[in-house]
C-alpha cells in the first residue's frame, strides 16, 4: 500500500515520487470521467471501461492485486433504495415490545433459577433483521406460494418466543418457564428443537454451522422436488440466519459453491456481523465482512452489504474524494467495535479526526448525533432494501452481510462489550434505562420485576402485527404434519429374499441393492424413494441405478458421457432420482434431512436411503445425525462396506468396528447389523411400516457388508426375533457329551459362529445353538424398558426379551465385527456369564482371514472361547482345553489387538 509523506506520495515504484497536488488533480480527472460515463451511459459502460483499463494495464505489465471485494459501504445506495412499505412507527413499537419481553424472559429465568442460561445479546443485535422479515417477507404455511423455510440462528430463540407470545401462540406461563420444560404448566426449550416443540420449531440450528449447510441442501432439495414433478416449490424461499462467528465452522462455508453451481436463487443467507462471537471479536485485526464478501463472491454468490444506517447517506454522498469510504475500510473490526459504543466526541476525534476534510464533514453534527449514527443492520429501510433485492435476484443465491452491534440496546453493561454474549441479568437501573429507551409502558413500580408486557388485543400494534402475518400466510415458525400414511408394500415384494439364494454367493450389500431396485419399481412408493450416495455407488454395485433412475441434475446432461455406449452409463437427468452428492457426507446427510423431513416441511412423504461408507457416517457427521433425530427425520441410513474385518485391505481409517456403538447414542435411531438377505428384507419392510405407515418418529440405521456367501432361507417364523434383535438361527445337534454352547453372531461374523458350531460339534462333541443377533441396541433398550417398569411397579415383574432367548443350559459366547461393548451391553440380562469377542482396536490393511485371526473373531477363536467357558464351568478339563488350543492353533502369546 501507499505510504504518505508530507508532499509526495511514494508510489509502488519507489523511484518515482508524485507530487501530492498532481496526484490529487489526476484523481479528480479520472473520477470525473467515471462520473460522466456513468451518468451518460450507465453502469454497464463503466464496467466495460474498467475492464478495458484492466487489460491495458495487464498488457503493460502492471500487476493488479486480486480482490473480490467492493468498498466497505452499502451495496444498495440511497437512490436505489425502495420506499419502505410498512408503518415504521408501529413496527418500531412492536419490535421494542418484543425486545423487552425477550430480555425479560432471560432475566426472569435466571432470577428464578441461577445459571439456567439464555442469551440476551444475540437477539438484541438481530431484532431488526428478524422483524423486517416477519413484517414483510417470511411466508407462513397458508400462503398461496407455500411457506418459506427459515433456519433461525439458535440462540436468538428468546426473540422468536417473545414474538409468538404477542401472536398469542405462547402463554405467559410458558414465557415464565423459558428453559424450564419440565414445569407442569409447560415451558420453552432453550433453542430450536422440533423434538421438544414439534408444532413450533422446524429446523434445529444451534449447533453452529449445521443451519447453513442444511439450508443449502434444503434449497437444492426444493428444486429437486420441483424438477421431479413432485411439488411446485418455485416460490418458496429458504432463509438462513447465522452469526459471523459461526462462519468459522467448516460446515458453514463448506458447501456454498453447491448453491451457486446450482443457481439456487431460492436461498438467502443473512449473516449478522456484530463483529463478536462468544469470547470477543470475530476478526479484531481484520474485517469479517470483507473476508466473507470475498469468499462468497469468489464462490459465485450475490453479495449484498448492509453496513451503514441512513444517517451515513448524506456523508457518503458528500464524500466525493472517497476519503470517508477509505476510512471505513481501514478501521479494523476490533476498533469498529470500540467506535460502535464510544461517545460521539471519541468518534469525532478518533474516526473522523484523522483527516481535516473528514472532520469538517461532521462539523455540523452534535456529538449526540454522531453517537446515534446507526449500523446498517439496525436500520429497517436498509434491511428491507436488501431483502427485497435478494427476493428479486435471479440465477444466484444471495448472502446479506449486515453490520450490527451485539447487545444493541442493553445499555452500559452489555452493548458491544466482550462479555455481552454471556450476559443474562440486568439490574434495576439497566431495566429502567431499557424501558425508557424503547418506550415500554411498564410502570415505575413494576419495572424491577421485568414483567412481560402484552398490549391490549385491540391496540393498533396488535392489529398491525396480526394483519401482517395474515397477509403473509400465517405465523412463523410453525411445524405442521399433515400427511397421509403410506401403505407398506405387501409381503410379496419381499418374499424372494426369504427363500435364500440356493447356493449362489452374494453379499448383504448385493441383497440390499436388489431390494432397493425392486422397491424403486414399486408403483406406490417407488417415486418417493430418494437414493443418496456421496460417491461410492460403484463400490456398492449400485451403478445399475444410474441408468434406471438417472442422477439428478437441474440442467440435465449437457455433454455426451464417455461411457454412453455402455448399458450402465453415467446418466444425468433433470428428473433424475439419485442424489449423487460427491464426496461430502455432510452434504449427503443434509440431503437426507431435507428428504427425511419433507413429510412435515412439504407434506410429501419422501423416503431417503442414504448409502455410504459406514466409517464415514456416525463418526464423521454424528452431529448432523443428532440434528436429523431432533428434526424427526425419517429414512434409512445404510452403512456400506461395514465391519472391521469384513472390509479387508482398507485398513485403519476405513474399517468400521464402532459405528454401531456410536448409534447407541441417538435415542430414536433403530439400528441393525444383519447377516442375511431375509433379515434385510424384514428390517426394511418394518422400517417402512413403522416410519411411513405408523408414522413413528424414528429412523433406521443398518450396516451392509461386502463378503459373498450363500444366503440361507429364513429358518421358520423368525421375523419378530429379527426385529427385536435376536433369534435362534439353528439348534445344536445332540452330542453324547451333554456339553452345550450358545454362539451369538452378527453380520458376517455370524458365519464364523456357524463354522465354530460345526467345529465344536464335530471335533469336541459340544452341541452348538446358533443365534443371530441383529441388534444389540434394540435388545438393550427393550431390557432397559422392562427393568425400569419392574422397578417402578414392584410385584409385576416382566422379563426382557433377551432373557427369554437362551436357556440356562450351555455357555454363551458372542462375536461380531464390532467392539465388545455391544454384546457386553446385554450381558446382565443373560442367565450366564457372557464371553464377548469383538474388534476393539485399530484396523489393519490385511485380508479377511488374517484380520479375523488378529481380532480373534474367527471360528477358531469362537470355538476356543466356548471351550474355555465350559472349562470355567468345570465341565471341561484344563488339559483338554490346552490340547484344544493347540489343535485350534490358538496362540497365547499373541499381541492384544486392543492395544496394537
Ligand atoms: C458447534 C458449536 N460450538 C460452540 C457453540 C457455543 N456457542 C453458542 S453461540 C456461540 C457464539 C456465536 O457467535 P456468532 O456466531 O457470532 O453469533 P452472535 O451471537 O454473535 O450473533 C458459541 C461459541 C455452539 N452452539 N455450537
Ligand atoms: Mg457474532
Amino acid at each position: 500500500m501507499r505510504e504518505k509523506t508530507n508532499n509526495y506520495t511514494n508510489n509502488m515504484d519507489k523511484e518515482k515520487l508524485i507530487p501530492r497536488e498532481i496526484e490529487e488533480i489526476e484523481n479528480e480527472e479520472w473520477l470525473y470521467s467515471l462520473d460522466y460515463v456513468l451518468q451518460q451511459w450507465g453502469p454497464d459502460r463503466v464496467v466495460d471501461l474498467l475492464r478495458q483499463l484492466q487489460i491495458r494495464a495487464h498488457k503493460a505489465g502492471v500487476e493488479l492485486p486480486f480482490t473480490a471485494n467492493t468498498p466497505y459501504i452499502n451495496t444498495i445506495n440511497r437512490a436505489q433504495q425502495p420506499p419502505y412499505p410498512g408503518n415504521r412507527e408501529i413496527e418500531r413499537l412492536i419490535k421494542s415490545i418484543i425486545r423487552w419481553n425477550a430480555m425479560a424472559m432471560v432475566v426472569k429465568a435466571n432470577r428464578n433459577s441461577h445459571g439456567i442460561g439464555g442469551h440476551l445479546a444475540s437477539y438484541a443485535s438481530a431484532a431488526t433483521l428478524l422483524e423486517v422479515g416477519f413484517n414483510h417477507f417470511f411466508k407462513g404455511k397458508d400462503h398461496q406460494n407455500g411457506g418459506d423455510m427459515i433456519f433461525f440462528q439458535g440462540h436468538i430463540a428468546p426473540g422468536i418466543y417473545a414474538r409468538a407470545f404477542l401472536e398469542g401462540r405462547i402463554t405467559e406461563e410458558q414465557m415464565h418457564n423459558f428453559r424450564r420444560e419440565l414445569n407442569p404448566q409447560g415451558g420453552l426449550s432453550s433453542y430450536p428443537h422440533p423434538w421438544l416443540m414439534p408444532d413450533f420449531w422446524e429446523y434445529s440450528t444451534v449447533s453452529m454451522g449445521l443451519g447453513p449447510i442444511m439450508a443449502i441442501y434444503q434449497a437444492r432439495f426444493n428444486r429437486y422436488l420441483e424438477d421431479r414433478g413432485l411439488k411446485d416449490t418455485s416460490k418458496q424461499k429458504v432463509w438462513a440466519f447465522l452469526g459471523d462467528g459461526e462462519t468459522d465452522e467448516p460446515e458453514t462455508l463448506g458447501a456454498i459453491s453447491l448453491a451457486s453451481r446450482e443457481h439456487l436463487d431460492n436461498l438467502v443467507f443473512v449473516i449478522n456481523c456484530n463483529l463478536q462471537r462468544l469470547d470477543g471479536p470475530v476478526r479484531g485485526n481484520g474485517k469479517i465482512v470483507q473476508e466473507l464478501e470475498a469468499v462468497f463472491r469468489g464462490a459465485g454468490w450475490n453479495v449484498i452489504k448492509v453496513l451503514w444506517g441512513g444517517e451515513w447517506d448524506e456523508l457518503l454522498e458528500k464524500d466525493s474524494k472517497g476519503k470517508l469510504v477509505k476510512r471505513m475500510l481501514e478501521v479494523v473490526d476490533g476498533q469498529s467495535q470500540k467506535f460502535s459504543i464510544a461517545s460521539g466526541d471519541y468518534v469525532r476525534k478518533e474516526f473522523f479526526g484523522v483527516d481535516p476534510e473528514l472532520e469538517e464533514m461532521v462539523s455540523h453534527l452534535t456529538d449526540e448525533q454522531i453517537r446515534k449514527m446507526k449500523r446498517g443492520g439496525h436500520d429497517p429501510e436498509k434491511v428491507f432494501a436488501a431483502y427485497q433485492a435478494a427476493m428479486n435476484h435471479k440465477g444466484q443465491p444471495t448472502v446479506i452481510l449486515t453490520s450490527t452491534i451485539k447487545g444493541y440496546g442493553l445499555g452500559e453493561s452489555g452493548e458491544g462489550k466482550n462479555i455481552t454474549h454471556q450476559q443474562k441479568k440486568l439490574n434495576e437501573d439497566e431495566l429502567r434505562e431499557f424501558r425508557i429507551r424503547y418506550g415500554i409502558p411498564v410502570s415505575e413500580e413494576e419495572v424491577a420485576n421485568a414483567p412481560f408486557y402484552m398490549p391490549p388485543a385491540d391496540s393498533h400494534e396488535m392489529e398491525y402485527l396480526r394483519k401482517r402475518r395474515e397477509e403473509l400466510g400465517g405465523f412463523v415458525p410453525e411445524r405442521r404434519v399433515d400427511i397421509r400414511p403410506i401403505k407398506t408394500p405387501p409381503e410379496s415384494v419381499f418374499e424372494e429374499f426369504y427363500t435364500g439364494s440356493e447356493g449362489r454367493e452374494l453379499s448383504t450389500t448385493m441383497a440390499f441393492v436388489r431390494l432397493l431396485s425392486k422397491l424403486l419399481k414399486d408403483k406406490e412408493i417407488g417415486k418417493l424413494i430418494v437414493p443418496i450416495i456421496p460417491d461410492e455407488a460403484r463400490t456398492f454395485g449400485m451403478e445399475a441405478l444410474f441408468r434406471q433412475l438417472g442422477i439428478y441434475s437441474h440442467v440435465g446432461q449437457l455433454y455426451e458421457p464417455v461411457d454412453k455406449e455402455l448399458l450402465l452409463y453415467y446418466k444425468e437427468a433433470k428428473d433424475g432420482q439419485i442424489l449423487e452428492e460427491g464426496i461430502t457426507e455432510a452434504g449427503a446427510m443434509s440431503s437426507f434431512i431435507s428428504a427425511g423431513t419433507a413429510y412435515a416441511a412439504h407434506g410429501v412423504n419422501m423416503m431417503p436411503f442414504f448409502i455410504y461408507y459406514s466409517m464415514f457416517g456416525l463418526q464423521r457427521v454424528g452431529d448432523l445425525v443428532w440434528a436429523a433425530a431432533d428434526m424427526l427425520a425419517k429414512g434409512f441410513m445404510v452403512g456400506g462396506t461395514a465391519g472391521r474385518t469384513t472390509l479387508a485391505g482398507e485398513g485403519l481409517q476405513h474399517q468400521d468396528g464402532h459405528s454401531h456403538l456410536l448409534a447407541y447414542s441417538v435415542p430414536s435411531l433403530i439400528t441393525y447389523d444383519p447377516a442375511f438377505a431375509y433379515e434385510i428384507a424384514v428390517i426394511v419392510r418394518e422400517g417402512i411400516r413403522r416410519m411411513y405407515e405408523e408414522q413413528e418418529n424414528v429412523f433406521f440405521y443398518m450396516t451392509i457388508m461386502n463378503e459373498n456367501y450363500p444366503m440361507p432361507a429364513m429358518p421358520g417364523d423368525v421375523k419378530e426375533g429379527i426385529l427385536k434383535g435376536m433369534y435362534r438361527f439353528s439348534k445344536g445337534k445332540e452330542t453324547n457329551t451333554g456339553l452345550v454352547a450358545n454362539l451369538l453372531g452378527s453380520g458376517t461374523i455370524l458365519n464364523e459362529a456357524i463354522k465354530a458350531g460345526e467345529i465344536l460339534e464335530e471335533k469336541f462333541g459340544v452341541s452348538a445353538n446358533i443365534y443371530s443377533v441383529t441388534s444389540y441396541k434394540e435388545l438393550r433398550r427393550d431390557a432397559m424398558d422392562v427393568e425400569r417398569n419392574n422397578l417402578l411397579n414392584p410385584g409385576k415383574a416382566q422379563v426382557p426379551y433377551v432373557s427369554t432367548q437362551i436357556d440356562n443350559e450351555g455357555v454363551i459366547v458372542a462375536a461380531s465385527d464390532y467392539v465388545k461393548t455391544l454384546p457386553d451391553s446385554i450381558a446382565k440380562w443373560l442367565p450366564k456369564h457372557l464371553y464377548a469377542l469383538g474388534t476393539d482396536g485399530f484396523g489393519r490393511s490385511e485380508a479377511r482371514e488374517e484380520l479375523r485371526d488378529f481380532f480373534e473373531v474367527d471360528a477358531k477363536h469362537i470355538a476356543y472361547t466356548a471351550l474355555y467357558a465350559l472349562y470355567q464351568e468345570e465341565k471341561y478339563s484344563l488339559s483338554d482345553l490346552k490340547k484344544a488350543a493347540k489343535q485350534l492353533d490358538i496362540n497365547p502369546k499373541k499381541i492384544n489387538p486392543m492395544h496394537a
